[in-house]
């Protein structure tokens, strides 16, 4: 089967693409069990967002992304907690989206993520999701940008991403939100860490959470220092302290994340971001679809096999996939 073939669908599975379009409008209307269903099925790699109902298409929503990242145990989770307080206390309906908390770096299983951000347990208008990577990074690449896309769709304000800072796959799903908060905690060793792990890159807010404890000042100046040795950019990352267990300075972080969305909107920023993330989706999805289909093609598995046998030079046998496959 070629790429073409790959592509175009039977009968049943356009029966599917009804069903799916189906469970988007109920999600539109605010229908959890519809929405939960449809990330399962992006988690198991079932194609879903071709089937959005034209109608929901054409709108164009766009929720506020925020991404939240840090070295594990830092407090992302709490302070996730209380900014979705904050954006509750405006009215808005708050998506969360929490990124392998099984993951043996932070020690929190699901449950308990869903501990401490259970004071909204009982709240309709916010939603908490986790998802796991079960070891399948390359799978996490596509499938949290398709569920933000999911989440968009059923139209949240906000919706934010925690996901522990440690690997680059992990860095670049949080990297590209609208915000990113990058959360630190005093001496740690923290900011040297947060430099070489690339989140300084990222950071558009910097918290220095857990500021009861000694060293927030010296933290507070070593990531000045680091700043003012980084390339000047239009937008310089405010850092903000925080005690997020009892809520100090969270007021402070909610304002300097509406001043970064401002910045975004009134620099055109925002624009360039969604384009980013669009076309990194396309790029990430159109491979791992290659990928997938690869191994459909008889003249693959040929290739593969005459490379195995040695018959073949494997940069030459890559070529003629490509030759093959993409003019076929
Ligand atoms: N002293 C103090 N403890 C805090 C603060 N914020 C969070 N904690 C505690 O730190 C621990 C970890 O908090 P979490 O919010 O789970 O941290 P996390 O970054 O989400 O952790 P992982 O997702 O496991 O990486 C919990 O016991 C919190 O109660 C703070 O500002 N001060
Ligand atoms: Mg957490």
């Amino acid at each position: 089967m070629n790429v073409t073939e790959f592509l175009t669908r039977s009968s049943t599975e356009m029966e599917e693409g009804d069903k799916v379009a189906d469970l988007f409008r109920r999600a539109r209307l605010g229908d959890r069990s519809a929405l939960a269903r449809l990330i399962s099925f992006v988690e198991r790699e079932k194609e879903v967002l071709s089937f959005v109902p034209k109608e929901l298409r054409t709108e164009g929503t766009h929720s506020y992304l925020v991404g939240i990242t840090g070295p594990p145990g830092a407090g992302k989770s709490t302070l996730t907690d209380r900014l979705v307080a904050s954006y509750r206390g405006q009215d808005d309906e708050v998506a969360v989206l929490a990124i392998d908390p099984t993951s043996p770096y932070s020690g929190g299983a699901i449950l308990g993520d869903r501990v401490r951000m259970q004071s909204h347990a009982l709240d309709s208008k916010v939603y908490i999701r986790s998802m796991a990577t079960r070891g399948s990074l390359g799978g996490l690449a596509v499938a949290v940008p398709i569920t933000l896309r999911v989440l968009e769709l059923a139209s949240f304000n906000e919706i934010i991403v925690e996901t522990v800072g440690v690997g680059q796959v992990e860095v670049d799903i949080v990297g590209s939100s609208d915000s990113t908060v990058v959360v630190l905690n005093p001496l740690w060793g923290d900011s040297i860490q947060a430099n070489k792990a690339g989140l300084l890159e990222i950071a558009d807010v910097f918290v220095v959470n857990k500021a009861d404890r000694d060293g927030v000042r010296q933290t507070r100046r070593d990531l000045e220092a680091m700043l003012d040795l980084s390339e000047p950019k239009k937008w310089r990352p405010p850092i903000v302290e925080t005690v997020a267990s009892d809520g100090r300075g969270v007021s402070e972080l909610v304002s300097a994340l509406t001043a970064h969305r401002e910045f975004l909107m009134d620099s055109g920023e925002i624009e360039r971001k969604r384009q980013r993330r669009a076309l990194g989706e396309f790029t990430k999805a159109t491979l791992r679809l290659f990928e997938r289909s690869l191994w459909d093609s008889e003249e693959f598995i040929r290739l593969h096999q005459r490379v195995k046998e040695g018959e073949m030079e494997p940069t030459r046998a890559a070529q003629e996939v490509i030759d093959r496959i993409l003019r076929n």
